[in-house]
């Protein structure tokens, strides 16, 4: 029997969010995160929100590239509910000791609906009971500087005045828990910090972290 305000639990993954701006540069740096951790021996695996591959997942990924249209409201829940359709897959694979790197979570289902003039707590309410993230690492580029790269790829989010807004939320957002990265660092370098920055979040829940869920 576990005691009461023992706060160990076992060795499990750690889950690990990633979050900013269209163009930050999260995905390849989740990859090559996840090489790194490889090379070192752990269980990890790669994931994104978004997750295209469902039914829902579906849905959302033709909302994004204009193809269909969703009152604000329908869409958001969708994607609460693409996050709610992995949430026991995820605690099952956390609990079996893989660390997920997870490209966007609840925080942009936030920042981005509450862009659109949602009200912020309507936006929270569905993410409430999701497991809350180990880490969240915010990759910290300007709006402006984002849409130099290269150009958005032109799904319904990638225009600049609408990223100012997603900004504005993030930073509302965010607590003082979150580490923040400086994006416009050179790749190697953003590379660097990410990776003393996950690597005592990955041990700590290796030695046992309890659960917890969003929003705390
Ligand atoms: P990505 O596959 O990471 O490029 O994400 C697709 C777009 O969807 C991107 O502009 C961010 C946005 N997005 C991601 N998650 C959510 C969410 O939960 N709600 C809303 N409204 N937008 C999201
Ligand atoms: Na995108
Ligand atoms: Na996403």
């Amino acid at each position: 029997i576990h005691m009461e305000g023992n706060k160990k639990c076992d060795s499990r993954g750690a889950l690990i969010v990633l979050e900013g701006l269209d163009r930050c540069g999260k995905t390849s740096q989740c990859s090559r995160l996840i090489s790194y951790l490889e090379e070192l021996g752990h269980a990890v695996e790669s994931w994104r929100f978004p997750d295209r591959n469902t039914g829902v997942g579906q849905m959302i990924s033709s909302y994004l590239a204009n193809k269909s249209h969703l009152d604000d409201h329908a869409i958001h829940l969708l994607f609460s509910a693409n996050r709610w359709e992995k949430r026991s897959l995820m605690e099952s694979k956390l609990r079996s000791g893989t660390t997920l790197i997870v490209d966007r979570y609840s925080f942009s289902g936030v920042a981005f609906s509450s862009a659109k003039g949602l009200d912020m707590e309507w936006c929270k309410a569905p993410e409430a009971g999701l497991l809350a993230p180990d880490l969240v690492v915010y990759l910290d580029i300007s709006p402006e500087k984002a849409a130099e790269r290269g150009g958005y790829g032109g799904e319904r989010y990638e225009q600049l005045e609408f990223q100012k807004r997603v900004a504005q939320s993030y930073k509302m957002l965010s607590d003082a828990t979150w580490k923040i990265v400086d994006a416009t660092l050179p790749i190697e370098d953003v590379q660097k910090q990410l990776r003393q920055i996950i690597m005592e979040c990955v041990l700590t829940c290796q030695q046992g972290k309890p659960f917890v869920e969003l929003w705390q």
